[in-house]
């Protein structure tokens, strides 16, 4: 039964405990999603952040949504939860001033987007605005230990919820590592990640959670000893571009003077 990994059991034979609910971007109790297939909305395209574009929703699991942007193909859906800042009801784009955008990949030529948005979003079905939660504060620091679980998506099989373990840290990221699996699956994220939950975050919300695989080394007494980690270098330290963001948006703000105008700035 993939809702019912016993937790329990393999902290207590790993000797290991989850990492606290407080490390995580995650509402402590998991919004309920109200959404249904074949509804509209609105959701940054991940391959191009800048556009925002229609979406469908094709699929739906405990908190999460399967997405599929409309002009798109089949190949590109992805996954959000119904917290995400990432998306929005129908007419969201449009009354903060932007303009819907064709999909990366947008399978038609674009002089015809006009007339394939309007047809999209004629008698479509469109997700009422109390369908989108509000997304959860970040934690204010990255309090994550080395060898915490935790429940992980696997970017390679997104539709995947698996058990894993915390294989480093370092600054904001922490380094998801898959029990049970070789190294392939790894990766460094923030550890304000929408795509890590507490452990019991499946259970809780009726998600299917893949149990650890069997790629352990079949030495010493627990059928889990935990295996060698290759970790790659993390991700360079981010000279914080919302720090640089806001910075040059104050910038602008400063009234012309000589004090600040010049080479001396
Ligand atoms: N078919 C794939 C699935 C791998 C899933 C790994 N996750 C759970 C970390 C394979 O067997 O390679």
């Amino acid at each position: 039964n993939p809702y019912t990994f016993a937790w329990e059991d393999y902290l207590g034979e790993t000797g290991s405990v989850g990492a606290p609910q407080v490390c995580f971007k995650q509402h402590a109790n998991p919004p309920k999603n109200e959404f249904h297939c074949g509804v509209k909305l609105e959701a940054q395209d991940p391959r191009n952040l800048t556009s925002t574009c229609i979406a469908t929703v094709v699929g739906v699991i405990g908190p999460r949504l399967r997405l599929r942007l409309d002009g798109s193909d089949n190949k590109n859906d992805f996954w959000r939860l119904v917290d995400s800042n990432d998306i929005h009801p129908i007419g969201h784009c449009e009354s903060s001033g932007g303009m819907l955008q064709p999909p990366l990949g947008f399978r038609m030529n674009a002089s015809s987007w006009r007339t394939f948005l309007l047809k999209t979003l004629t008698g479509a079905e469109t997700a009422s605005s109390c369908c989108f939660k509000k997304e959860p504060l970040s934690p204010r620091y990255n309090m994550f230990r080395i060898g915490q679980k935790l429940e992980a998506v696997d970017r390679k099989n997104p539709h995947l919820i698996c058990a894993a373990t915390v294989g480093a840290v370092n600054n904001d990221s922490i380094f998801v590592t898959f029990d049970g699996w070789k190294g392939a699956f790894d990766y460094w994220c923030r550890y304000d990640s929408r795509d890590i939950f507490p452990v019991g975050f499946c259970a809780a919300v009726g998600h299917p959670l893949q149990p650890p695989g069997q790629k352990f080394a079949l030495t010493s007494g627990s059928r889990f000893k935990s295996r060698v980690l290759n970790i790659p270098p993390p991700p360079p330290l981010q000279s914080s571009s919302t720090g640089i963001d806001k910075l040059s948006t104050e910038i602008g703000k400063l009234p012309i003077s000589s004090s600040n105008t010049g080479a001396k700035v």
